[in-house]
């Protein structure tokens, strides 16, 4: 398929907000108000550590079993941990080790990618859409790797001086990972795997690096708001041993541990619109650590920007049904994403029908 280029600029971005990296190191005994999150210490949180989202194994889909498991991770979990997905560790182990160099540069140098106005890519925070809104406790830096004829290496780091080459195999390698993936998807739902898998391949992949600085209150900031993702799939790892990332089931946010050399797999709403709510884009979000820094290195994948947002028309068909979610251009989707904040599943109750 064609990649249609478009011009990202025009999907806008964020406003700039002070770099917290900075921030956190004076070691300020009261942080800024726009930080703190009063209802964030109200929040239950899961003491049950045995309640844990789904494990699949990659090298055993396509078996019946595995199959049906993978079903019930994306339709009663929207989360699972993908084990065996055959992306080879020193792939991994080397994007971590970039990310970290890369967060650790002084931050006038980290500033040579910095984001500017109009744009989601570079280094800063992401989805800051008013001057009074609450801020998260972290920095990120947001790249869109994927298509590649629309890459932008002016945001993409030249230090440390292997990262470009990184970043550059871990995407491929990702992208390859969700295409399989969502042949098997595709199967589940009943649709068509060659055309749904189609759909992604040429698809955006966006990769977002997060850096959380520890914090003195943490348990009264929140590192990454809760939200769903709005694309397809997210592939995610956490890069040091700090834990942080949480779900929210049944009305209780789940830490989740996760297993080293998995990849941890989730719904986007994307997938939801066109699985027309089959399967369930989950809220998560990131906590912070009082005394310790925490990565994280998220992907997403969504289709091709040709393909238009909306239920798959034969998936409503066959199941005799209404479609529960409009139908958009991919554009539309993506500019109505970037001009909202971060907010539970809002976007979603926006193209709810
Ligand atoms: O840091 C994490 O574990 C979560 C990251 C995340 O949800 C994101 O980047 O969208």
């Amino acid at each position: 398929m064609e990649t249609q280029v478009l011009s990202r600029e025009e999907f806008g971005g964020s406003l700039p907000v002070e770099n917290v990296q900075s921030l956190a190191s004076k070691n300020l005994k009261d942080i800024p108000s726009r930080y703190i999150r009063p209802e964030v210490e109200f929040e239950v949180v899961s003491i049950n550590e045995s309640f844990q989202i789904p494990v699949i194994d990659m090298r055993k889909l396509g078996h019946d079993d595995e199959q049906t498991k993978l079903h019930f991770a994306c339709k009663d979990w929207g989360f699972f941990q993908l084990i065996n997905h055959g992306v080879e560790d020193e792939v991994v182990e080397k994007m971590k080790t970039d990310t970290q160099e890369f967060f650790k540069l002084p931050l006038h140098e980290k500033m040579a990618c910095a984001q500017v106005p109009n744009n989601i890519e570079g280094y800063g925070q992401a989805f800051v859409v008013s001057e009074d809104q609450k801020l998260d406790w972290g920095d990120m830096l947001f790249l869109l790797p994927l298509p590649v004829p629309l890459r932008n290496m002016r945001f993409w780091p030249t230090t440390p001086t292997s990262f470009r080459e990184t970043l550059d195999k871990y995407s491929m390698e990702l992208e390859k990972v969700t295409i399989h993936l969502m042949r098997l998807i595709a199967k589940n739902l009943g649709t068509d795997s060659e055309m749904f898998a189609s759909l992604f391949e040429e698809g955006t992949q966006g990769i977002r690096m997060n850096y959380y600085p520890p914090c003195a209150q943490a348990s009264k900031v929140i590192g990454l708001a809760p939200h769903s993702d709005s694309t397809g799939l997210t592939l995610l790892i956490q890069v040091n041993e700090v834990e942080g990332l949480q779900i929210k089931k049944n009305g209780k946010w789940i830490p989740v541990k996760p297993i080293p050399g998995a990849f941890i797999v989730n719904i986007g709403d994307v997938m939801e619109i066109m699985s027309n709510g089959e399967y369930t884009s989950i809220e998560h979000r990131a906590v912070v650590n009082p005394d310790k820094e925490r990565l994280s290195i998220a992907a997403f994948h969504s289709p091709n920007i040709s393909t238009k947002i909306g239920p798959l028309p034969d998936l409503v068909k066959a199941k005799a049904t209404e479609a529960k979610y409009r139908t958009m251009p991919h554009e539309e989707f993506v500019r109505l994403t970037i001009s909202s904040k971060l907010d539970g599943k809002g976007l979603l109750d926006q193209m709810k029908l």
